[in-house]
């Protein structure tokens, strides 16, 4: 059996019930296939794909706070520390009653070539809980962190795990959690990115993930013969990634008509109204059914249905797995020219080749989504300076990054023979600093 295979098994077999993580592992390990068999036997004396796909570390903790009504409730919280070879483990918090270890590992272990791909000096990790934080107070959102934040200070740091936001964790969660860790080591430093512009956070960090798929997107049009400007752009989503894709696909003079939520999606032929989406999610925390309320014309769809709108690119910024095969199906046959994931891996397994099968330029989210943990790494450098750059200057350094990343991973395709296959070249291109960096620094 081949050395990819072997571990692969492996893989499955010592982490039963982690569907998420095998199907990371996967993909992966699919890519790197000519690489690895190119030196089948080096990498498997060294044991270079067992090392890759155990976390260094990872951790798991009980998080019990106190409700509004005085009960004690007990979550789980989890950060996986995966890979350091390039740089202190860095990757995002995740809060969502979905999460759990599988879900976590699969996320660490994209992170670490997402991270590798920004060309900035950053590990991979993730971590979360099971907390919803949708539907509670402010008090106990507080109260969930700064309990989450008492476990978890003992393992980050600024120059070793520095945390971020995710689905779930936003300006105010990360606000409570820098506060607890401040109280409790007493050490004002950038320990975690995505905070507040008054204690160290960075202009644009907010915008980066959605910018930043947006600047992909666009390099990527340009190299092969399309322009963004005049695109119908559909998007799965309504939380940070999704709006502030909305909003630079606008800004290119795209029209996006869809966005989602968990309960229900939004079709608005005449574009969707970002200050409106912005008003109803960031500001009042509610649903999407306020949408109409805005904008009469627009159509409020309960379930899943965004893909099946008529669109030249399609942008999943919402979830895992959330764009499937039918989907895929759909889209090719409504003419889609793209599909660049907002989201970490939402595109399922069998839809991804299917694009990929029919010419469909397709962006893997471990490169089109960099953008935001890219600029994570920019918040750390102006921390470490104690300086601040302008909103200009961070969006300039975003742009060049996505343009680099495009061409790192368009070229990595290249010179392995699948000129277009973008999620091959990443997976590649990513590997291949992460795995000198693994070799030169000895058996770790
Ligand atoms: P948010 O919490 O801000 O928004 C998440 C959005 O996705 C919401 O609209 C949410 O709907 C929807 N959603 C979440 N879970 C599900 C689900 N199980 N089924 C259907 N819809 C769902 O998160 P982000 O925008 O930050 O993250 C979105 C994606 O982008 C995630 O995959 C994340 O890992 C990835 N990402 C985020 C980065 C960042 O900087 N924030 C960077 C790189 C990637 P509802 O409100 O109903 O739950
Ligand atoms: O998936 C991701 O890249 C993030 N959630 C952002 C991570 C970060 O450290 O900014």
């Amino acid at each position: 059996m081949s050395y990819v295979d072997e571990v692969y098994e492996r893989v499955v077999r010592e982490n039963p019930a982690e569907a998420e993580f095998h199907q990371a592992v996967r993909e992966v390990l699919d890519s790197l296939r000519p690489v690895i068999e190119e030196n089948e036997e080096a990498y498997r004396r060294d044991a270079v794909l067992e090392r890759l796909v155990n976390p260094e570390r990872q951790i798991k903790f009980r998080v019990p706070w106190i409700d509004d009504k005085g009960q004690v409730q007990v979550n789980t919280g989890y950060r996986v520390q995966f890979n350091s070879a390039i740089g202190p483990y860095k990757g995002g918090l995740r809060l969502h009653p979905s999460v759990n270890l599988g879900i976590i590992k699969f996320l660490g272990f994209e992170q670490i070539f997402k991270n590798s791909l920004t060309g900035l000096p950053l590990g991979g990790g993730k971590g979360g809980s099971d907390f919803d934080p949708k539907g509670k107070s402010d008090r106990e959102v507080m109260a969930f962190c700064q309990s989450f934040m008492t476990e978890l200070y003992k393992y980050i740091g600024a120059d070793t795990d520095v945390p971020a936001g995710d689905i779930g964790t936003g300006a105010r969660e990360i606000g409570y959690m820098f506060g607890q860790y401040k109280r409790l080591r007493g050490v004002f430093e950038g320990v975690l990115t995505g905070k507040g512009l008054s204690f160290g956070g960075s202009l644009a960090r907010t915008e980066a993930t959605g910018y930043g798929l947006l600047y992909i997107t666009e390099e990527m049009l340009k190299c092969n013969g399309h322009d963004m400007a005049g695109k119908v752009v559909t998007v799965s989503g309504s939380g940070n990634v999704a709006t502030y894709a909305i909003q630079k696909a606008q800004q290119l003079g795209a029209k996006v008509v869809t966005c989602s939520d968990s309960n229900g999606w939004v079709y608005d032929p005449d574009g969707i109204d970002v200050a409106a989406l912005k008003e109803i999610k960031e500001v009042n925390r509610q649903r999407l059914t306020e949408y109409k309320k805005y904008r009469p014309n627009s159509e409020y769809h309960e379930g899943r249905g965004v893909w099946q709108i008529p669109c030249d690119i399609a942008l999943p910024c919402a979830t895992q797995n959330e764009l499937f095969l039918e989907d895929a199906k759909q889209l090719v046959a409504n003419g889609a020219i793209a599909v660049c994931e907002g989201a970490n891996m939402p595109t399922t397994a069998d839809a991804t080749e299917y694009l990929l099968e029919h010419g469909i330029y397709f962006l893997p989210g471990k490169a089109s989504n960099a953008g935001g943990v890219a600029t994570s790494a920019l918040e750390m450098t102006q921390n470490s300076e104690r300086i601040a750059w302008s909103f200009d200057e961070v969006d300039a350094k975003l742009k060049s990054i996505m343009v680099n990343l495009f061409h790192s991973i368009d070229d990595a395709a290249k010179r392995w023979g699948k000129e277009g296959n973008y999620m091959v070249g990443a997976n590649i291109a990513g590997f291949e600093k992460v795995v000198d960096a693994m070799n030169r620094q000895g058996i770790v």
